[in-house]
């Protein structure tokens, strides 16, 4: 089975909802053993529009990540015509998920915070099962905040998955991860910028890889509505500047040619920093 990872019109979109760290509804799901909702959440995303499904199952609350993992793969694999992607930090929870599907998956994710031994395994992994790999602009000093910086951890990633693992660009989806927004420091109120420009510079200096954003991650802490706003912004202008793929709530979408002239000008204020006063106004 191919994983076609292109959209066009782009982006190809990855249902959120099933991760226990981002859905306390999924996460009680998960703590019930209750796979069978678990299953129609998944078909639920797929026909509000999503094209693959993320999985995480990790829970502080036990030590059935891998198990989990395995039972949902499964299922999902049997009943749902969307690729997954298989997401976790712990490499044995990530091959659990790879046996249980018979497709082709992604996975979530890789990155150098634990240094590049550990990505090696995670790079391993991915051609053994011959999935594609999604690499978080992360290194040994954490997240990379200019978009200098995400370039430049996603050379060293890609010269890792192409030099040592023959990993083809196709098969590599670079997430330069951004910062919130609404945090009122003024440290990361360039976050959207810096990103923006790392997907154009990521587009441009390695030729034939696929990027990817979590989009939420732009306006946590802002409440619903305002969040929903600011994430079909950050989306347009993103997918403007080259992204191939977005994480996201298919059904808390709004299209971009639906907000107001008013809305969308007080979120791309407060998405280009255009003015000190953005945040509040927002
Ligand atoms: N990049 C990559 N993978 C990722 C992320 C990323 N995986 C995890 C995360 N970020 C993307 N997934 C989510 C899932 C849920 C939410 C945000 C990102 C979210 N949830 C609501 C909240 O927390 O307010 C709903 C909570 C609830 O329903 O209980 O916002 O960036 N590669």
């Amino acid at each position: 089975q191919a994983c076609a990872m292109q959209q066009e019109p782009a982006p190809f979109i990855i249902g959120e909802r099933l991760n226990t760290q981002g859905s306390r509804a999924f996460k009680r799901l998960m703590l019930a053993d209750d796979y069978d909702s678990a299953a129609r959440l998944a078909a639920e995303q797929v026909e509000n529009g999503a094209h693959a499904l993320d999985i995480c199952t990790a829970l502080t609350e036990d030590e059935r990540e891998s198990e989990r993992m395995q039972q949902l793969a499964t299922l999902l694999s049997a009943q749902i015509n969307a690729p997954l992607v298989i997401d976790s930090t712990v490499p044995q929870v990530l091959e659990s998920g790879l046996k249980a599907a018979p497709g082709r998956c992604l996975i979530n994710s890789v990155h150098l915070e634990a240094g590049e031994e550990k990505a090696r395994r995670i790079m391993k992994l991915a051609r053994e099962h011959n999935a594609a790999l999604i690499a978080l602009t992360i290194d040994e000093n954490g997240m990379a905040k200019t978009a200098e910086e995400k370039l430049a951890v996603a050379r060293r990633i890609y010269r890792l998955a192409v030099d040592e693992f023959e990993f083809k660009p196709q098969d590599l989806v670079f997430d330069p991860l951004t910062f919130t927004l609404a945090s009122g420091s003024t440290e990361t109120l360039d976050a959207g910028i810096q990103t923006l420009d790392a997907i154009r510079a990521i587009k441009r200096e390695l030729p034939g890889v696929f990027t990817s954003l979590g989009l939420s991650n732009i306006s946590f802490g802002l409440n619903p509505p305002a969040r929903a706003v600011l994430n079909t912004v950050m989306l347009y202008h993103a997918v403007q500047a080259g992204l191939d793929m977005a994480i996201l709530n298919p059904a808390q979408f709004k299209a971009y040619s639906a907000l107001d002239e008013r809305e969308k000008q007080l979120a791309e204020d407060l998405l280009f920093n255009r003015h000190p006063q953005a945040l509040a106004d927002y």
